[in-house]
C-alpha cells in the first residue's frame, strides 16, 4: 500500500477505517474474556481527546496536564503504600514500570542479578536483556505463589533486584511480599513489587494483604491505571521508596523544558496521564471496591461453574483471574475465537485464561457457558467438543 498522492475524502477514510474496526473484538462486545485492559471508564474517553496533543516530555507547553499527572500519582501513591518519601513515575505501562525499576536496582546497587519467581512477567525478561542484567528463576509453591524458600537461597550479595509478584499474569497469586521484603533487605538487594494487574484490586478486598511501599524492605512498586484502573492506554506507574533515588540514573535532557528523565520515552501521551487523573475521580474508592470484588467474587462462581462442566481449575481463582486447565490450549483458543470469544492462555500450566474484567459479566460468561458443549474433553485436536 502507498501513501495517497492526494488525501481521501472523509467518507472514504471512514468507511474505511470503520472496516478495519469492525474486525477488532470491542471490550463492550462482552466476547473479550482473556485482557487484563477494559473499556475506559467514559470519563477518561472523554478526557483522552481533550488532551489528545499533549506531550509529557515538555512541561512548558503542557502545564496543566503536569499538574493532572502529578495529582494522579498522589492518588495512587495511596493505593501502593507510598510515605512521604516515596515518589512515582507516570509510564506508558506495566512493560516500562518493571524495566525502570531494574534498572534503579542495577544503578543503585551496583549489582547485575535479577531473581525473580517463574510466574514473573515476560517485561522483566525483556529489561534483564536490554539492561544487561541476569535472570536466576526461582520455583513456585503448589498454589503458584514464588516459594520464598527458594528466593533465600537464590539471593546472594550479587543479587541487584528481588521480585515479589502482586496478583500473577497467568493465576492471579500474591506472593508473599513482606517474606520477600525480608530477604532482599538482609542482602541490601532492592525489592520491587509487581501490582501491575492486583493493585486496583488488592486494596479494596474485605481482607487487604500488604504488597507495597509499605511492607518493610520494598524498594519499588509498579501499578497499571491502564488495567484495573480503567484508564486509556498507555498508562502505567512505578513508585519508589525514596523519591531521590529516582533521579539517580535518569538522563538530563539539556534543551527540553525538563531536567531529566528517568523513564525510556521522551515524547509521551499526556491524554493518557489526564485519563488516568479522569478514572481515578470519575470512579473514586466505592467504585474501584466494587469493582474489584466484583471481579473476585465473578470468578469463583465461574470457577465453580466450569468444574461443574467437567473443567478442572489449575488453581482456585485468585483476584478475578479463572485458569482452566487445557491440554491444547493454543487449539482451544482458535475455537473459541472462531465462535467470537477471546481468551488467554496459561503456560506454566498449559490451559485457558479468563480474566474477570469489568467488561465481564456473569451474562456474558453465562452466555459463553451455554455454548460450550456439555464436556470438556480432548479429542483429536478439537478440544471442546460435545
Ligand atoms: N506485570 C504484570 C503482572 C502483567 O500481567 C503485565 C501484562 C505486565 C506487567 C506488563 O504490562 P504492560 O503490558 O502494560 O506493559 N499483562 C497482560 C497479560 O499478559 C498484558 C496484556 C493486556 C495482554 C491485555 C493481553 C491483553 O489483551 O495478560
Amino acid at each position: 500500500m502507498n501513501i495517497p498522492e492526494t488525501g481521501l475524502s472523509e467518507q472514504e477514510l471512514g468507511e474505511r477505517l470503520h472496516r478495519a474496526r469492525e474486525k477488532d473484538t470491542p471490550f463492550l462486545s462482552g466476547r473479550v474474556l482473556g485482557s487484563m485492559c477494559t473499556a475506559p471508564h467514559p470519563a477518561s474517553v472523554e478526557t483522552f481527546r481533550l488532551f489528545l496533543d499533549t506531550n509529557l516530555g515538555d512541561p512548558l507547553i503542557n502545564p496543566g496536564v503536569v499538574e493532572l499527572r502529578d495529582e494522579a500519582l498522589e492518588m495512587l501513591g495511596d493505593l501502593v503504600g507510598a510515605g512521604p518519601r516515596s515518589g512515582g513515575l507516570f509510564l506508558s505501562g506495566g512493560s516500562e514500570a518493571n524495566f525502570t525499576a531494574l534498572r534503579l536496582a542495577r544503578d543503585t546497587t551496583g549489582r547485575r542479578e535479577v531473581v525473580m519467581p517463574r510466574t514473573a512477567h515476560f517485561s522483566f525478561r525483556k529489561a534483564a536483556h536490554a539492561l544487561g542484567m541476569r535472570v536466576v528463576e526461582t520455583g513456585l509453591t503448589e498454589t503458584f505463589e514464588a516459594d520464598v524458600e527458594d528466593i533465600k537461597e537464590a539471593v546472594t550479595s550479587e543479587t541487584a533486584c528481588v521480585i515479589g509478584v502482586a496478583g500473577n499474569t497467568e493465576f492471579g497469586a500474591v506472593d508473599d511480599i513482606e517474606a520477600i521484603g525480608e530477604v532482599g533487605e538482609d542482602q541490601g538487594a532492592w525489592v520491587h513489587v509487581d501490582a501491575a494487574y492486583g493493585g486496583f484490586i488488592l486494596p479494596y478486598l474485605p481482607e487487604p494483604v500488604p504488597f507495597g511501599l509499605d511492607v518493610d524492605g520494598v524498594s519499588s512498586v509498579t501499578i497499571d491505571p491502564h488495567k484495573m484502573g480503567r484508564a486509556a492506554i498507555p498508562a502505567g506507574c512505578l513508585f519508589v521508596e525514596d523519591e531521590e533515588v529516582l533521579m539517580e540514573g535518569a538522563t538530563r535532557t539539556p534543551y527540553v523544558s525538563t531536567e531529566r528523565q528517568a523513564g525510556l520515552l521522551s515524547t509521551r501521551p499526556g491524554a493518557a496521564a489526564a485519563s488516568m487523573w479522569a478514572a481515578l475521580n470519575a470512579i473514586g474508592h466505592e467504585g474501584y471496591r466494587i469493582q474489584a470484588r466484583s471481579a473476585v467474587e465473578i470468578a469463583e462462581w465461574f470457577g465453580g461453574v466450569m468444574e461443574n462442566k467437567g473443567a478442572t481449575l489449575i488453581r482456585k481463582p485468585g483476584l478475578g483471574i479463572v485458569s482452566l486447565a487445557v491440554e491444547e490450549n493454543v487449539a482451544a483458543r482458535e475455537l473459541l475465537a472462531e465462535e467470537g470469544w477471546k481468551v488467554s492462555l496459561t503456560t506454566i500450566v498449559p490451559g485457558i485464561r479468563i480474566v474477570c474484567m469489568p467488561h465481564v459479566t456473569t451474562e456474558n460468561l453465562t452466555r459463553f457457558v451455554e455454548g460450550l458443549p456439555n464436556t470438556l474433553e480432548v479429542d483429536d485436536g478439537r478440544i471442546l467438543h460435545a
